[in-house]
């Protein structure tokens, strides 16, 4: 029986190409989503299994839902921030933050709330959190500026915790038990009443909520700014990796375009071969099939 060695993981010429143009790179870019995180057992938000397909997201991860059901709300985060602590950063996160201590001129750009990248060693300096942290709380009260950060308190309030029931929540049977579909109505959650939720202790009145950036609301002005002061210096910009995200959500998917208009060849890494950015893959771009996980470690050797 003929052996075939198995498919090369990245093609040979490929992987040379990718590596010979990252090492004459100086300003390097990359671009993460909710895939680089995948292997470390969270859920994408629109992958098979992902968070999208069984919470409905746009209908929590808005201020709307928060006023409307803040209960709900904090359940659906809660549940995020638990699986996220009980989750480990994977090579990828590893690799990237080496690759920010040897290149102080590679910035990423994160769309994950996770906390693996940070966890990970990630200089902060060199690493921008477009949606903020799961690990953040702040004050709902328009007028009261409270912010939290590091917050890892699991569950932040007793009225939060997990059924007790649940077998460890973090593993992929319990991940299927728990993920009820919580759009339909005919789902019992247990309630959580108002009194129960985390208030805040600056001005005694508001509601705590989730530190991240919800649709429809602002970016963090500091963290566009840096990037959008990085991305506007009069050098070009060499590479972009996009990693792991199905560039669909803005204004973070826009920055693919910015560093193409700076010069940018960009190296995708995903799963789907059909999730390239808008605007489709040029002829000098590279597309790595595959989990970033085991690609992004390979490439950045
Ligand atoms: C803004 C934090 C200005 C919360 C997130 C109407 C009203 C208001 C705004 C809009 C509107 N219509 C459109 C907009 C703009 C909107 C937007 O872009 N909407 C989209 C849906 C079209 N953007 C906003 O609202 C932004 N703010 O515009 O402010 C403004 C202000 C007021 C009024 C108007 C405008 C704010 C956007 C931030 C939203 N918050 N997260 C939370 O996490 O709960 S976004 C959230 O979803 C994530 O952070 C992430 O960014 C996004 C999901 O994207 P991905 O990370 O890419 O994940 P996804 O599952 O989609 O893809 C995973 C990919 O990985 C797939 O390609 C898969 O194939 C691949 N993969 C899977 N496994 C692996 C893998 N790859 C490699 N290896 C693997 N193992």
């Amino acid at each position: 029986m003929a052996f075939t060695a198995a498919r090369p993981l990245i093609p040979p010429q490929d992987l040379k190409s990718f590596q010979e143009h990252l090492a004459r790179s100086k300003r390097v870019l990359a671009l993460l989503g909710a895939g680089l995180s995948a292997s470390s057992g969270l859920p994408t938000f629109r992958g098979a299994g992902g968070l999208w397909r069984t919470h409905d997201a746009m209908q929590l991860a808005t201020p709307e839902a928060f006023n409307r059901d803040p209960g709900l709300v904090w359940q659906f985060y809660s549940y995020r921030r638990h699986m996220a602590l009980n989750a480990k950063p994977n090579p990828a996160h590893y690799a990237l933050a080496e690759l920010a201590k040897k290149n102080p001129e590679f910035i990423t750009i994160s769309q994950n709330v996770d906390g693996l990248s940070p966890r990970a060693g990630h200089p902060a300096n060199q690493l921008k959190l477009l949606h903020g942290s799961l690990f953040d709380v702040k004050c709902s009260e328009f007028f009261c500026n409270y912010l939290e950060t590091n917050n890892y308190t699991d569950p932040i309030v007793p009225a939060l915790a997990l059924p007790t029931d649940e077998s460890d929540p973090t593993t992929n049977e319990a991940i299927k038990v728990r993920e009820l579909d919580i759009s339909d109505e005919n789902v019992d959650l247990p309630e959580v009443s108002l009194r129960d939720l985390p208030r805040c202790p600056q001005c005694q009145r508001g509601l705590l909520r989730p530190g991240v950036v919800w649709f429809g609301e602002w970016l963090p002005r500091d963290v566009q700014r840096d990037i959008d002061r990085w991305t506007a210096q009069p050098e070009n910009i060499d590479l972009i990796m996009v990693i792991g995200t199905s560039a669909k959500v803005y204004p973070a998917a826009g920055y693919v375009d910015s560093a193409r208009n700076k010069g940018a060849r960009v190296a995708v890494v995903n799963t789907d071969k059909n999730d390239a950015p808008q605007g489709g893959m040029y002829t000098n771009d590279w597309f790595f099939e595959g989990d970033a996980a085991v690609i992004v470690p390979e490439l950045l050797k």
